[in-house]
């Protein structure tokens, strides 16, 4: 029997496990990320494990997400990653150089190799052929000092595209249309790789939209093969040398098929407030849209940009529309003003951004109220853009720039004939925003720089023989870590301060939330499906272990949110029979009785309602590892119990 593309990859770098579906293999990373939100944290772990020079090919740590300055905590936290990467062998590149996910694509990824990222869209690598999964900081910091990097072995799903685009339809739409149909639960334990003669007809900027938004889908990663189209992207990038072809064998079993005719597909537009909840741009119809902006590290490329463009030269943007873009790297933008591009978009009246994620975590631009925003990015979750009651939709560059241009939601394809872009011959090389690390010898004399920001992350203990303590919180289907560790300007400069964002937990569904904890000391969380989708940030487990929450407990789990809860040493349990969920009440006294025994003892573990009188049997699934990192209190604590 043949492999698939994302079973050679794991194959080829497997260092423990036998590649059975659901069961845990160990996989050596060649390459790593970090981005400036998570990079704090992930920085801190890594020196807390005492490893004085990364072990990976490459790592890199990108400066995009708290770029805006209100004060002094995110240009001292950018000061410490600069400082600990140049100590610790790790490229560093600049704010101003771009999005991470943008900027590894052109500069630094390579077809074969892994890459984990602490960051939920580190699968964009995927489209040029990477292993590339997002995961938490510390999972990331283990990977840099050597360590091997652990997944459930996931299915594989292959997504048959068939016929070409038609003029207008982007690949935006194709990802869409994976949603429409899989939904954001639709991915979780499964790796989505592209195949069929559709294939050929994506450039890699156009599969890097497409493997980016996979993300939410929940899956493990998206992948597309490196082949010719590839080749040609890296030699663009001065990079062919990089390229090796990667194909699936003839014979690769999948465990799913889906066959997505590209030349049905319409513009379409994700509703507010899921990725999932999408619509024809023409069912939707004409709305008024207050707000346009055009960015992300899922549209952000050269080629996304020449569209928009091309769009809106010698246009103006409606007077009732405030359009902003962001280019997604120096490159990007620098070839813009070359070509005379970005003159384009400015006549027409658009707000440039600098190189960085902005708008999307909510840096800036929040609608105004009961706004309708149009954004190219990957999520439109309630209150992420920073206005509460703003309506987001997630749609195409040419969907955005068009109704940008009318005021109103408007199907590209009234715009009359099409611009076509094709990538350049030669893509504009200048790395000189990415400072490299010192040498191994220069490296003792770099004094890693540290601000009044930076806190020390929570301790824990090891997990205790029974645990009561009341259901502090019950939340519904989907919650997003949004929803657990809110962003945005306000909030992201205290990503290295535990403390302070502990005031921020939950906050949307519980005010009171934080308050609540502190008052009980301790608590369990009772949520619904797929609970912790979105964002890989840790914050969202070292927060609720900062506030005393000790186990969550719910129907299912997005996967990086679950490693990150077992990383951090909160137990994730779900319901054996899901209608025990409705049966809970927030505030009732609950109890996991000799837990300690029976975890360590793989028996049964149910969790008693005091104040119900109830009992209800509930489900793990932990590798043995995963079981002794709870039982020690977190992957700190199991490391350094191993090192002993
Ligand atoms: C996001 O898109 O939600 C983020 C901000 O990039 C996060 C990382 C973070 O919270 O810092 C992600 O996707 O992992
Ligand atoms: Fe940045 Fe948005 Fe991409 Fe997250 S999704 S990395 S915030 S651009």
């Amino acid at each position: 029997m043949g492999y698939t593309i994302g079973q050679k990859l794991i194959k080829s770098h497997l260092v423990s496990g036998d590649m059975t579906v659901g069961s845990e293999v160990g996989i050596r990373i060649d390459q790593t990320l970090t981005q400036d939100a998570t990079g704090t944290m992930a920085y801190l772990e890594f020196e807390a494990m005492g490893v004085p020079r990364v072990k990976t090919e490459l790592s890199v740590a990108y400066i995009d997400h708290n770029t805006l300055q209100t004060g002094f905590e995110n240009a001292d936290d950018h000061r410490f990653i600069q400082t600990v990467t140049k100590k610790h062998g790790i490229r560093f590149s600049r704010p101003g150089n771009g999005i991470c996910h943008q900027v590894h694509l052109e500069r630094f990824g390579i077809p074969g190799k892994t890459l984990i990222g602490s960051d939920s869209h580190t699968p964009t690598g995927g489209g040029i052929g990477m292993l590339a999964i997002g995961a938490g900081g510390l999972d990331v910091a283990v990977a840099m000092g050597g360590g091997t990097y652990y997944i459930t072995m996931p299915k594989m799903v292959k997504v048959n595209l068939t016929g070409k685009l038609s003029p207008w339809v982007a690949a935006k739409d194709i990802i869409l249309e994976v949603l429409r149909i899989m939904s954001v639960k639709g991915g979780v334990g499964k790796i989505i790789e592209y195949a069929g003669e559709g294939v050929k007809t994506l450039s890699v900027p156009e599969r890097a939209t497409i493997t980016n938004m996979g993300a939410e889908l929940g899956a493990t990663t998206s992948v597309f093969p490196s082949d010719e189209v590839t080749l040609q992207f890296l030699k663009a990038q001065g990079r062919e040398k990089d390229w090796v072809e990667l194909l699936p064998d003839a014979d690769a079993v999948y465990d799913e098929v889906i066959d997505i005719d590209l030349s049905k597909l319409a513009p379409m537009a994700a509703m507010p407030h899921m990725p999932d909840n999408v619509k024809s741009v023409t069912e939707i119809g004409e709305i008024k849209v207050d707000q346009v902006c055009i960015g992300s590290c899922t549209n952000s490329s050269l080629m996304d940009m020449m569209k928009v463009a091309a769009i809106l030269k010698g246009k103006t943007v409606a007077p009732t529309v405030s359009l902003s873009i962001a280019p997604g790297s120096m490159q990007v933008l620098n070839m813009l003003a070359k070509n005379g591009a970005l003159s384009d978009m400015i006549a027409a009246g658009a707000r440039i951004l600098e190189s960085a994620c902005g708008p999307c975590i909510g840096m800036g631009q929040s609608p105004n109220s009961k706004g309708v925003s149009l954004r190219t990015f990957n999520r439109n979750f309630e209150g992420r853009s920073g206005t509460a009651d703003a309506g987001i939709y997630l749609v195409s560059p040419e969907v955005a720039a068009a109704s940008a241009l009318t005021g109103v939601l408007t199907d590209p394809r009234k715009l009359g004939e099409a611009p076509v872009i094709t990538l350049p011959e030669k893509f504009e090389i200048n790395d000189s925003m990415v400072i490299l690390p010192a040498t191994p010898e220069e490296a003792d004399s770099v004094e890693v720089l540290r601000g009044p920001n930076i806190k020390p992350f929570p301790t824990t203990t090891a997990l205790a023989d029974e645990i009561t303590a009341k259901a502090i919180l019950k939340v519904g289907d989907n919650i997003t870590t949004d929803h657990i560790m809110p962003a945005g300007a306000k909030i992201l400069p205290y990503r290295s301060n535990i403390p302070h964002l502990s005031q921020f937990c939950f906050k949307q569904c519980d005010p009171d939330f934080a308050k609540n904890c502190q008052a009980e000391g301790k608590g369990f969380i009772i949520g619904g499906a797929n609970y912790g989708q979105g964002s890989s940030r840790e914050h969202a487990a070292l927060v609720p272990l900062y506030l005393g929450i000790k186990a969550v407990i719910t129907k299912s789990f997005a996967r990086i949110h679950c490693a990150n809860l077992i990383n951090a040493g909160i137990m994730p349990f779900t319901f054996a029979n899901e209608s025990d969920y409705d049966k809970i009440s927030q505030g009732d006294e609950l109890c996991l009785p000799d837990i300690r025994n029976r975890l360590e003892n793989g028996k049964e573990v149910v969790l008693k309602n005091l104040t119900k009188n109830e009992e209800y049997k509930l489900s793990y699934d932990f590798s043995e590892r995963q079981r002794d990192m709870l039982l020690a209190g977190g992957l700190l604590n199991y490391t350094r119990e191993q090192q002993a």
